[in-house]
């Protein structure tokens, strides 16, 4: 299989979010990118850097208003005479109008963010940016006829909505993927999502339309972030609806009651029949990780490599979370390589 990574995530740096009432450094740290390369090279994939893309797909997947807020959000920081990490301070809760953009940089960061654990610094779009272009690569190494590849993207994307960030992700690589596949020979695409975090973003873009099903397995949100969506009544709207399933686990969930529940997705997958299958891969599922609450070991992500392999289906494997850093990258190579099995 084919890896794409861009050295320009590490450009996303610095910043603190704030966890469990404490001010600290990211969990989502550049750290992450470094040992998953090392990971995936010692396990044989070859290793491509981006292709160059304009914002079409992008700009497909989300709100213009909303990637030129990205694009531009540092340089309207420094213009304020601010500079390190930019956090909101205060969000558009149900009290609050939800009809105005304001004007000014600070309330532009409470209107798009949802949550205070998103910092963006100044290198932070470059990252963003490079990092859709590494998924926007291998859906486009696969669109051309490659059955499976792998984007190291860093940041992550699944949480980023059509116009919202928050969970570490700014723009959705998994469901800029996933369009890119639709736009270039697959009439069906489903993202499936197996991080720890249920991918609300992804589920938000993808909410009333029936070409391209969301399924994701996560921990509960009665307990976990993003606490207010991924339950399992949520089921799509208009078009969209009966294509979005949501499969919550409590936190402690492990290997027997994780693997029979990714089953029940995969059967979801097959009776949907698609064309082509992106996978939201994220490894915080794994017992060591600092913010995750399930307890699957490092023996069991070769097993989910191998279980979406039985879809037999051209497959973009989309890097999402992952914080147990020394580990992360055995993990998604065991996920790779258990696939290509
Ligand atoms: N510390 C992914 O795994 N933490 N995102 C929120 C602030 C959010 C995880 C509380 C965890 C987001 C891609
Ligand atoms: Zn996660």
């Amino acid at each position: 299989m084919k890896a794409v990574y861009s050295p320009l995530h590490s450009r996303h740096d610095g910043g603190m979010e704030l966890h469990r009432g404490e001010l600290v450094p990211c969990y989502e740290m550049p750290r992450r990118a470094d040992y998953i390369l090392a990971a995936i090279e010692a396990a044989g994939l070859e290793t491509l850097p981006p292709r160059p893309f304009t914002l079409e797909t992008v700009l497909k997947v989300h709100d213009a208003a909303f990637v030129t807020f990205l694009r531009t959000a540092f340089d309207q920081w420094k213009a304020i005479g601010k500079d390190g990490f930019m956090l909101p301070s205060g969000f558009a809760a149900r009290s609050m109008r939800q009809d105005v953009i304001p004007p000014g940089i600070n309330g532009k960061l409470g209107y798009y963010c949802y949550d205070a654990g998103t910092p963006i610094v100044e290198g932070t779009w470059d990252a963003v940016l490079a990092s859709a272009h590494c998924a926007l690569t291998a859906a486009a190494l696969v669109a051309d006829g490659e059955r499976s590849a792998y984007a190291l993207c860093r940041p992550p994307g699944h949480h980023a909505g059509a116009s919202t960030y928050g969970g570490y992700c700014f723009l959705n690589n998994a469901a800029i993927a996933a369009q890119y596949l639709r736009d270039h020979g697959s009439a069906r695409v489903v993202v499936l999502d197996v991080d720890y975090h249920h991918g609300n973003g992804t589920q938000d873009i993808f909410w009333s339309r029936e070409d391209v099903m969301t399924v994701s397995v996560h921990g509960s949100p009665e307990t976990e972030y993003p606490f207010f969506r991924g339950f399992a009544d949520e089921r799509g709207e208009g078009k969209g609806e009966g294509f979005c399933h949501n499969f919550p686990l409590p936190r402690g969930t492990g290997w027997d009651e994780y693997s029979a529940t990714l089953d029940q997705a995969l059967a979801v997958i097959r009776d949907y029949a698609p064309d082509a299958v992106v996978i939201s891969l994220g490894v915080d599922t794994y017992e060591n990780d600092p913010i995750s609450a399930f307890t699957l070991g490092q023996q069991h992500y070769p097993l989910i490599g191998a279980k979406i392999a039985t879809l037999g289906l051209p497959t973009v494997f989309v890097q999402e979370g992952g914080y147990a850093v020394a580990d992360i990258g055995t993990n998604v190579a065991n996920v790779l390589t258990g696939f290509e099995q």
